[in-house]
């Protein structure tokens, strides 16, 4: 689930109820099982990220305490994905990356995926987020809600990785800022560098928007997971993509 879905990115520490209300729905009616979800922070994870300069590593105590707020901040918006998801008779998890993976340079370097399997096998549905860990290399730095799905679809052998976002999938360009752009629905691996521009995001993102996500996304269609990127914004998107039913997006094929 996109930052940009279930937050409004432009404004400060604003949940998109709306959404978050509609995905749990969605996710409801789907009955989908062996669901593990992950969310981004979009306004509950970035700008406070950016505010404490997490991306140039840790270098001044006065960055703990940002460290706190962006952690807390995103236990917060994980809380409201929780209670929406319990709501509708999902039995879901909060689980915080933070407690169980350590990155190196920004990487997830050592974790142990064990206890949300085990979760996941029982038929419990965690809900993890992008977050704030401790790195090797760089003290700390933000984990992507992106990097995890990746890392955890690979480990874990998922079947489909799912991404949904505020637009259709991948475009050739920047969807809201040319009017010419076209949507890709095959994205081939070995396309991905340098024939387009797959542009950043609009609003502020540490961790690389579409980009970041495309990039993350190709390690998993690498690994042999079938990837969607689509839109979670437009209502029955998310129970079709649950479904395996036909949804407008973007496939990520090796
Ligand atoms: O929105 C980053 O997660 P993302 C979360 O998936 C923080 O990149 C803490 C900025």
């Amino acid at each position: 689930m996109g930052g940009s879905v279930i937050t409004y990115k432009e404004r400060s520490m604003a949940a998109n109820h709306d959404n978050i209300r509609r995905i749990a729905e969605e996710i409801a009616s789907s009955r989908a099982r062996r669901l593990i979800i992950i969310h981004g922070g979009g306004s509950f994870g970035h700008p406070l990220a950016k505010q404490y300069r997490i991306g140039e590593g840790y270098y001044s105590e006065a960055q703990l305490i940002g460290v706190s707020k962006i952690h807390g901040s995103m236990v917060t918006l994980n809380r409201m994905v929780v209670e929406a998801l319990t709501a509708v008779g999902v039995p879901a998890m909060g689980i915080s990356p933070s407690s169980f993976v350590v990155a190196e340079n920004g990487r997830i370097g050592s974790a142990d995926f064990g206890i949300v399997e085990r979760l996941a096998d029982k038929g419990i549905i965690p809900v993890l987020y992008g977050d704030i860990v401790l790195d090797g290399a760089k003290g700390f730095s933000v984990i992507s809600g992106d990097q995890l799905a990746a890392r955890l679809a690979i480990d874990l052998k998922a079947h489909k990785l799912l991404f949904g976002v505020d637009v259709d999938g991948v475009y050739t360009s920047n969807p809201k800022l040319a009017p010419e752009a076209r949507l890709i629905e095959r994205l081939p691996i070995s396309r991905l560098r340098g024939i387009f521009e797959v542009g950043g995001a609009l609003t502020t993102d540490v961790t690389g928007g579409m980009l970041g996500k495309v990039s993350e996304a190709s390690m998993a269609a690498e690994a042999g997971v079938e990837v969607l990127i689509f839109n979670a914004s437009k209502p029955e998107n998310t129970y079709r993509a649950l479904k395996g039913e036909g949804v407008r997006g973007t496939i990520i094929v090796r």
